[in-house]
């Protein structure tokens, strides 16, 4: 099997690339990285140089280029099963696509007035309704897969182990760290769970 290689914008800023760098820690594989330096003139046409999309994260392996970070976890799932990237358990593993999904798909304010600096302190943003609602959201969601999941393993990520759901939230994990945001004492929790996971420490370091 030929080398892997994940192709990333810059760590202080780019949480796509994260989340398949962390997805990747987990997996305890072997890979290389390549950085797309990001805000340049050219950052599109270098992006485009690794997949079409012209963004990054991209994964190459085998001579394939996977892109978009939600795609790329799902192929390292499916290319290392032992390594158990999704929960094993069915319902469990329903839920951690749902919720990994929703983040993929949504929580544009909250990404638009929090973006990503992992290393930086930041005011916390003046609370729109939208940007509150995101916020809500994400607690009650981190609360609802620890009741009814993480919490029961003794474990202390969204379903037990770490997995590729909680790869997608740790990127909002810092940003409430950057943005001072107050959190509930569930959500306080998995934060620090978050930013003290060793491959964090290592990419905040790196940033
Ligand atoms: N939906 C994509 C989003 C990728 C994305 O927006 N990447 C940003 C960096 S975090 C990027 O490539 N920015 C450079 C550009 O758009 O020119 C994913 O999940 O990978």
């Amino acid at each position: 099997m030929a080398g892997l290689e994940l192709v990333i914008g810059n760590k202080a800023w780019s949480s796509w690339s994260l989340r398949p760098w962390l997805v990747l820690k987990a997996a305890g594989v072997p890979f290389t990285e390549t950085l797309v330096a990001l805000r340049q003139p050219n950052t599109r046409a270098e992006a485009l140089k690794h997949a079409p999309s012209g963004h990054v994260p991209v994964l190459k392996h085998d001579g394939l280029a996977i892109w978009d970070s939600l795609a790329i976890c799902e192929y390292l799932a499916e290319t290392f099963p032992q390594a158990q990237l999704w929960p094993a358990d069915k319902a469990a593993r329903a839920r951690a696509r749902s919720v990994s999904a929703e983040m993929h798909s949504g929580f544009g304010p909250l990404r638009a007035a929090m973006s990503m600096d992992v290393k930086a302190r930041h005011p916390t943003p003046p609370m729109t309704p939208e940007l509150a609602a995101n916020i809500a959201r994400v607690q009650e969601l981190w609360n609802q897969c620890r009741r009814e999941f993480g919490a029961k393993t003794g474990k202390p990520f969204l379903f037990g182990a770490f997995t590729i759901a909680d790869a997608m939230y740790a990127p909002v994990g810092t940003r409430f760290v950057t943005y001072g945001v107050k959190l509930d004492d569930v959500s306080t929790a998995y934060v620090k769970s978050i930013v003290e996971l060793p491959a964090m420490k290592e990419w905040t370091a790196a940033a």
